[in-house]
């Protein structure tokens, strides 16, 4: 599972028309799709999905903007997955992220802010097996 990462196009993204753009930048960075599809995550699903964070302040206002409009979530493979997503994505905070990288292109706050990318290689994994059962993989 080394070479693989999990991310989401956030409501924001998605509702003001960028997925296209999104995708044919992580495409052209050299991703491979392996899942993909368009969901509406309920509010409980959102929580679920990020309870990690269930303790930070901005916990309920995450859990309301990730279940306010579809989403495209996605399994991806690439040799240095996490790291090289990451960095194509760029800093949470799109004021701080370096020119060129999706959220300093795309997003507008940290708290909206376009794209999601597993942190580590388990959590690639926890995050993929949310969203897909084992047939909807390549
Ligand atoms: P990242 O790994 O870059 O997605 O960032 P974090 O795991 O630290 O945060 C997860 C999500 O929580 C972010 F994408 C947006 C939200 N968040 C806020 O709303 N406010 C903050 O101060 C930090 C994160």
């Amino acid at each position: 599972m080394t070479n693989r990462t999990f991310t989401m196009i956030k409501p924001d993204a998605f509702a003001n028309g960028h997925t296209g753009a999104i995708l044919d930048k992580i495409i052209k960075a050299g991703f491979k799709l392996i899942a993909m599809k368009t969901v509406h995550l309920t509010r409980e699903k959102a929580g679920a999905f990020y309870e990690v964070h269930k303790a930070r302040p901005f916990y309920g206002e995450l859990v309301q903007f990730m279940s306010s409009g579809p989403i495209v979530a996605a399994i991806l493979e690439k040799d240095n997955a996490i790291a090289d997503f990451r960095t194509l994505i760029g800093n949470t905070d799109p004021k701080k992220a370096d020119a060129g990288t999706i959220r300093s292109l795309f997003a507008k706050s940290i708290d909206a802010n376009a794209i999601h990318g597993s942190d580590s290689d388990e959590n690639a994994k926890i995050e993929g097996d949310f969203f897909f059962s084992m047939m909807e993989r390549v």
